[in-house]
């Protein structure tokens, strides 16, 4: 983990210890909300049609729109009536118990920086355009802040190493890399696609990656790349058959995932559900160490 505090302009004195500080709404400049907007706007247009209904009804309820950054007290207002969640400002990535303590009493953490104009296409760290535009649309969908919030509680739980990079895949290729399954077809729902034009297009029409059901046992025991596009995505069969994590049955999935190998991201096994069978012809010709 980088320095979280560098792109926050944070000293490490005035950040507590749960890592919540003020969005400093007031403190955003012009050219700021010129670069939300920009993005906003591109990434709008690109996911029409291919994310999830419910990404868009939370966009349009919370009011999450092109013209400007928006102000997360403005937010909570509409978000904690209808799920109980709020959005609270965090000066980048806090610590695993931190995270997984915010999620488990409903509170997402989101940074408030904003990238610079010359890393508009790409940035190491999540900014407010990721957290924001990206996760917290979906938090008005009941389902999906069930979900959520049962994953900070099972992180809170997780006693070793291994088993909270199981529940780090879960999370990953649900929240962050997540497809799911409607009657229009295949929609994007995690929030690492939805903020990315590249991979938003990748994730959904490339011929390159696998597609596979959703499994939470199979899903815990999949390693995941983070230098590039996924080579697996996995898919979920609708909001209201998310898997429940609570306590039993996360316990459950984890002794089997415990009890089998862990699989390399690029593989099929006989047993999944495929909507794809990826040709790899993405990651074959940008082959790089992993
Ligand atoms: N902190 N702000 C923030 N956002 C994240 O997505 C995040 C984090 N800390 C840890 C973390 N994610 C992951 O490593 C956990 O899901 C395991
Ligand atoms: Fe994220």
């Amino acid at each position: 983990m980088s320095d979280p505090f560098i792109r926050s302009g944070l000293k490490p004195e005035e950040i507590p210890a749960d890592f919540v500080v003020d969005q400093r709404f007031e403190a955003y400049s012009a050219a700021d909300h010129e670069t939300w907007s920009k993005l906003h706007r591109r990434q709008a247009e690109l996911l029409r049609g291919r994310v999830c209904d419910e990404f868009f009804e939370g966009l349009t309820a919370l009011g999450i729109a092109a013209d400007g950054i928006p102000d997360f007290r403005a937010m909570n207002r509409v978000l904690k009536p209808a799920t109980g969640w709020e959005i609270v400002a965090v000066p980048g990535l806090v610590p695993d118990r931190v995270f997984f303590t915010h999620l488990a009493e409903r509170r997402f953490p989101a940074g408030f920086w904003i990238r610079r104009p010359e890393e508009f296409d790409y940035i190491e760290e999540p900014d407010i355009f990721h957290d924001v535009f990206g996760h917290v649309p979906l938090l008005m969908n009941p389902a999906y802040a069930d979900f959520v919030a049962a994953y900070g509680a099972a992180g809170l739980r997780a006693q070793t190493p291994e088993d909270l990079a199981r529940l780090a895949r879960l999370y990953w290729y649900s929240v962050e890399f997540g497809l799911i399954e409607t009657e229009a077809g295949l929609r994007i729902f995690g929030a690492g696609i939805a903020s990315s034009p590249g991979e938003t297009i990748f994730a959904l029409e490339s011929a390159s990656p696998n597609r596979i059901g959703f499994d939470t046992v199979r899903v815990m025991r999949t390693r995941y790349r983070i230098d590039d596009y996924q080579q697996s995505y996995f898919v979920m069969p609708g909001f209201r058959a998310m898997p429940a994590l609570d306590e039993a049955s996360v316990e459950a999935a984890m002794a089997q995932a415990r009890d089998r190998a862990d699989i390399d991201p690029e593989i099929v096994l006989p047993r999944d559900r495929v909507f794809q069978r990826g040709d790899g012809s993405h990651h074959d010709s940008t082959k790089i160490a992993s």
